[in-house]
Formats: structure tokens, C-alpha cells, sequence
């Protein structure tokens, strides 16, 4: 009756599609993303930001044209419901999501994605920058950056932004009293600005000596050359074939538990 509870066929099943695993999977990474703010202490901070693995056709935005809905949901408010609706659209295979949390000075967040390399090679990123009305960081170009080959090897460790790398939208005109992340602000009052998108990190210093939302005085501080952003990214390694053996072990000791159970119900496990 053993042979019953030791199951030998569901963990042969098992460990070979542990092996398949292995063997099909070799486009297929994880990649753990790293948001840091690199900004000085009180100057800006930003909302979570807004990632996609992608196959290149993506294009949120250009410099000097009017903004798209889907910036505009970034770079206005930081939730990117359109941003993320959008790139669905445009490219349905792609990885998408959010690096969670506010990002201010000198904090670090992590998230880790699975990203298959075969079709996914490229990054595109988007972050709204507070305070503001209309802030934003991202690329304007979807090929920017190539970062996995069809390998999955990386071939790009990091992307660093720096103040003059900061985009106004376009799309709402500057005004304390209606940006985001000011107490005297209320985000949802806009200005229309009918505008386009253009570099600009100057008019931030605008919100000198006003308390943010989470209770630090602005100091903006930036000047063209100032570091704010840092993605870095690393492939988290896959399990080692010594690994699987001592899966292969570990689920062979669970049956030898199932049937000593079944055999002596009363008889310690521990
Ligand atoms: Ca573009
Ligand atoms: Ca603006």
C-alpha cells in the first residue's frame, strides 16, 4: 500500500518540469529594479515610478509637442492610469507596473519583475516629480534604452537622471495653490497650459519655503548637473542544479512523511 503515498510519479512529474523549467526559461529573467532619489535633503522627491519591459513601439511623449493623455496622467497627478492603459494597448506582450511608494530624498525602493528577454528587450520609465504641477522624468524615446539582449544578459546597469533631465509637460500651468504635494496646493485645480513638453527643472525652486505634504520645507537646490534618480537593475539568479537536487530531496523526504503518517498516525514528525 506505500507505493500509494510515496507517489513516485507526481514527483517524477514534478522534477521534470523543474528540468523544462530550466532549459525553456533561458529568455526568461527576473530582473530586480532599484529606484533610489538621489536628490539633496528637502529638494524633490517623486511619485512611484511607472516601468514597462517592452518590445521598442511604445512612445508616451516627444519634446516640443503637446503632451499625451497618458504623460499627462503621470506628470500631473503620478497615479499613470492612461500612461499604463496606453502602453497596454500599444504593446500588449510588454511587463508592466510600479515601483510602489513616494520617493523622497535619499530613499530606496525595490521591486523585482519577470521579464521574458525573447521579446521584452527594452525600458521605458515615467515618474511624476514633486512638488509640482506638470513634472515629470521619463524617455522620450522608446529604444533609449536596450536593456536586455535576446540572451537575457543586461546590458545596461543603470540609469541616472539628473535635474536637467526633468520635463515640464506642457499641460498645466505653474501655480503653487494647484500642485501636487504642497499643503497649500490642491492637486485637483489646473490651469489649462496649452503648451508643449520641455526641459525644465529652474521653475521648481518656485516652491522654496512652502511644507510638503509629508512635512519638510522645499529647497530645490537643483542646479542642471545635480544628481535626483538613480534605476539600477540586477538578474536575480535562478536556482542552481543543486538546487533542484535538493528540491528533488525535499520532495522526496515530504512523501517519506506522507507515508510514515499514513502508516503511524500517531507517531511524532517533528
Ligand atoms: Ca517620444
Ligand atoms: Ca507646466
Amino acid at each position: 500500500m506505500s507505493h500509494r503515498y510515496f507517489a513516485p510519479a507526481p514527483l517524477a512529474a514534478a522534477f521534470a518540469a523543474l528540468a523544462i523549467g530550466t532549459a525553456a526559461g533561458a529568455a526568461q529573467v527576473q530582473v530586480k529594479v532599484t529606484t533610489e532619489n538621489l536628490a539633496p535633503p528637502n529638494s524633490v522627491s517623486f511619485a512611484p515610478l511607472h516601468v514597462g519591459f517592452n518590445n521598442g513601439t511604445f512612445d508616451a511623449f516627444n519634446n516640443g509637442q503637446t503632451a499625451t493623455a497618458g504623460i499627462k496622467s503621470v506628470a500631473e497627478g503620478g497615479g499613470g492610469m492612461a500612461w499604463q492603459a496606453d502602453f497596454a494597448l500599444a504593446d500588449p506582450t510588454a511587463t508592466r507596473g510600479t515601483i510602489p511608494g513616494p520617493l523622497q530624498p535619499g530613499n530606496i525602493r525595490s521591486r523585482t519583475f519577470t521579464v521574458d528577454t525573447s521579446i521584452n528587450q527594452f525600458f521605458t520609465f515615467a515618474a511624476m516629480a514633486v512638488p509640482s504641477n506638470d513634472s515629470f522624468i521619463g524617455n522620450d524615446s522608446p529604444t533609449r534604452f536596450h536593456l536586455f539582449d535576446a540572451a537575457g544578459n543586461l546590458l545596461i546597469n543603470s540609469i541616472g537622471q539628473k535635474a536637467s533631465d526633468i520635463w515640464d509637460a506642457g499641460s498645466e500651468v505653474f501655480d503653487p495653490l494647484n500642485a501636487a504635494f504642497l499643503v497649500v496646493g490642491n492637486n485637483d485645480l489646473r490651469i489649462e497650459e496649452h503648451g508643449v513638453v520641455s526641459f525644465n527643472f529652474s521653475q521648481l525652486a518656485g516652491f522654496n519655503g512652502l511644507t510638503t505634504a509629508t512635512g519638510y520645507v522645499f529647497n530645490s537646490q537643483l542646479a542642471a548637473a545635480t544628481d535626483i534618480y538613480r534605476i539600477s537593475f540586477e538578474i536575480v539568479p535562478v536556482p542552481e542544479p543543486q538546487t533542484y537536487a535538493l528540491t528533488m530531496a525535499g520532495l522526496l523526504a515530504v512523501g517519506w512523511i506522507a507515508r510514515r503518517r499514513r502508516i503511524k498516525p500517531h507517531a511524532s514528525v517533528a
